[in-house]
């Protein structure tokens, strides 16, 4: 399989299992999990039939991590980046002193004005590494860096949790915890 081939499929399981899971007919439980049996079958009767081998591919192969499978491999679930209600169950946790937020140039009188806001995700997605939230904001535009202050924040008890792969989620970032470019 390429590597194209790799990332539609990434995007499709993105889609069905953040966002809009309605759309092959499967239901995500309270956290996000859905039965590997009923994924593929579903795909498969929408046309985008992959074997398990395949699945497992796309999971362990994700540069980001984006997906889980349960212990015993009878479940999946993305990792983080949800629209729709669920309770990934991750627990609070210390952040590191500074983290990192891309966004697109255009977005950053907004931001200096209102803060990060989640948006239509669950949470504002921060990351320890300022490389790749470079390439999460050029998926927008023009790139803009922004440092945020998350030692300072959850010294003034704001709360942060990590995901599975490792992004850092809080509820919102007030603009006086955001150093600007
Ligand atoms: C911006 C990727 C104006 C925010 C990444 C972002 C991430 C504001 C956009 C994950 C704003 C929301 C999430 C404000 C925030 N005014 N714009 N007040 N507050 N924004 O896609 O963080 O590849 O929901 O800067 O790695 O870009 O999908 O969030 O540009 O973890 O696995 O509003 O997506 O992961 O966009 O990306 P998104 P994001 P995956």
């Amino acid at each position: 399989m390429n590597e194209s081939e790799k990332t539609r499929i990434s995007k499709f399981l993105s889609l069905v299992l953040r966002h809009e899971p309605g759309k092959i007919g499967i239901t995500l439980d309270a956290s996000g999990w859905v039965e590997v049996e009923e994924l593929l079958q579903k795909m498969g009767a929408s046309g985008k039939r992959i074997s398990r081998d395949i699945l497992r591919l796309v999971v362990s192969t994700n540069e980001k991590k984006r997906f889980e499978f349960s212990a015993d491999e009878r479940h999946i679930r993305a990792s983080q980046g949800h629209s729709v209600e669920v309770d990934l169950g991750y627990t609070e946790k210390v952040p590191p002193e500074i983290l990192y937020h891309g966004t697109a140039a255009r977005f950053v009188e907004m931001i200096r004005e209102k803060g990060l806001l989640k948006m239509d995700r669950h949470d504002v997605h921060l990351s320890a590494e300022a490389k790749m939230t470079l390439q999460v904001g050029a998926r927008r535009g023009s790139p803009a860096l922004l440092t945020i202050l998350a030692g300072e924040m959850h010294r003034a008890g704001m709360v942060f949790k990590q995901s599975t792969n490792g992004v850092w989620l809080t509820e919102e970032v007030p603009p006086q915890y955001i150093v600007f470019p």
